[in-house]
């Protein structure tokens, strides 16, 4: 059994969480009915009322929502509570198209800090912590979010953002940080760093929550072996709340959804149609509990397995797969889909580190894929036939997982650029 921030909540009957779930279901349903023109009228356009939802039975006879609607109703079509009640707002990263800008009551910001201090404590947590939070601070949800959760658990919190790695090594020695939250790219970054100059007897931590982008269970390994730790995952997205959507527990063997505000389908991205759990599609969540701004059936894009299957940590939330890329992100290189968490698999597996550079180009009709990746200081030689065998070896074992020819290109350690936030993998010069 493991540690809870609200063990009456998350171990709770299944029962009860579906009776919880009915409930503010129906409530939410008709709040943004009465509340928001946009929905009522793509409620309308199906021909629905709000007494036609009596409780997540129904749920599927919703209209989805999806970025676009973000967009076309930005930036106060979807408020469900008046602006003067709202305290904060939060935006996506997105680098194309409008920013999505998404608002928060106080009690929104109570309950999403709440999920992230779930998600702390089950990483180990507890009010003699030293947290240092390493997520870009400001519109982006990461620092906000987990900075909140370690005030709620009452963790001494360092607000460090992202950057400047040393002064973030300095504080993890001098304050003797035991959590660390930040993507798993820029902990991989800082462990290299500890490692490079001889700092790992230094550092207190005991476990990262590292979440905001995908990561393989291989760079999972290599984290914690260069840190001493373990490596909890943590998800969530903007428009519905931000980190703490759901988190990882001590068994690491997905992340438990806190169903108690959000309800999870999956869904074939093709069709729309709900998918039964173990299968895998399209993540779409519908916010039974935020005031400002709730979603009914937003889809993710996010490609994930659900599982009810009994947890040993005792908590009763459904779990979700790490997400296996995005229905949007996948790459169809030649006809064959390929994500980039695959390639980061095989690198991991043959010894590179997780620095590595996908670019997609088409060339006389025909696609073409090249990665960068960095070789680590032993790998790297002045022996051209040396070099030239770990090429060949990196190609086939890609061609064994992927199905196609990758080409691949081996640089000196250090060449890619690092990240400090969400490292960017692929560069699809296709789309241009
Ligand atoms: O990334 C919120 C967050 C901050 C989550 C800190 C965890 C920690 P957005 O910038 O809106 O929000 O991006 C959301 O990032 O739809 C996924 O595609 C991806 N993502 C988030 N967490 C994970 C994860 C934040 N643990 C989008 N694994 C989501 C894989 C993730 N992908």
């Amino acid at each position: 059994m493991g540690n809870y921030y609200q063990p009456e909540i998350e171990t709770a009957s299944r029962e009860q969480i579906r009776a919880w779930q009915d409930e503010r279901l129906v409530n939410t349903v008709n709040r943004v009915y009465n509340n928001v023109e946009y929905y009522r009228n793509l409620m309308k356009e199906k021909g629905l009322e709000p007494g036609d939802i009596k409780g997540v039975d129904d749920l599927h006879k919703l209209p989805f929502l999806t970025k676009a609607d973000l967009r076309d109703a930005y930036p106060y079509g979807l408020m469900a509570a008046p602006l003067s009640n709202c305290v904060r707002i939060q935006s996506t990263s997105g680098t194309t198209g409008r920013r999505v800008v998404t608002f928060y009551t106080q009690n929104d910001i109570d309950i999403w800090d709440t999920c992230c201090a779930r998600a702390i404590v089950a990483a180990g947590g507890t009010k003699d912590d030293v947290c240092q939070v390493s997520y870009g601070y400001g519109l982006f949800t990461g620092g906000a979010g987990l900075n909140g959760g370690s005030h709620k658990v009452g963790c001494l919190t360092l607000p460090m953002s992202s950057g400047n790695t040393d002064r973030q090594l300095q504080f993890m020695i001098d304050l003797e940080a035991t959590i660390l939250c930040c993507t798993p790219s820029y902990a991989a970054y800082l462990a290299e760093s500890i490692v490079e100059r001889g700092l790992k007897d230094q550092i207190k931590l005991k476990a990262g929550i590292f979440g905001a982008e995908a990561w393989s269970e291989e760079m999972r390994q290599d984290i914690q072996n260069k840190l001493g730790i373990k490596a909890y995952d943590i998800y969530g997205l903007t428009e519905i709340s931000g980190p703490g959507v759901s988190f990882e527990c001590e068994e690491q063997t997905g992340m438990h959804i806190n169903e108690d505000n959000f309800i999870a389908e999956i869904i074939d991205p093709d069709t729309g149609e709900v998918l039964p759990d173990g299968e895998k599609g399209e993540l779409v969540f519908t916010s039974i509990t935020k005031e400002a701004f709730p979603l009914l059936r937003y889809r993710t894009r996010d490609i994930c397995v659900l599982s009810h299957e009994k947890c040993s940590c005792g908590r009763t939330f459904v779990k979700m797969s790490k997400p296996m890329g995005r229905s949007d992100d996948m790459l169809i290189v030649k006809g064959v889909n390929v994500f980039p968490s695959q390639i980061e698999t095989v690198l991991l597996n043959e010894g590179y580190p997780a620095n590595y550079q996908i670019t997609v180009t088409r060339e006389n009709n025909s696609d073409k894929l090249e990665l960068q990746v960095e070789m680590t200081n032993e790998m790297f030689s002045d022996r051209l036939s040396e070099m030239e065998g770990r090429q060949k070896a990196l190609v086939s074992a890609l061609k064994s997982m992927l199905g196609i020819y990758v080409d691949v290109r081996l640089v000196a350690p250090k060449t890619i650029e690092r990240s400090e936030g969400k490292a960017k993998r692929v560069i699809d010069k296709r789309r241009i």
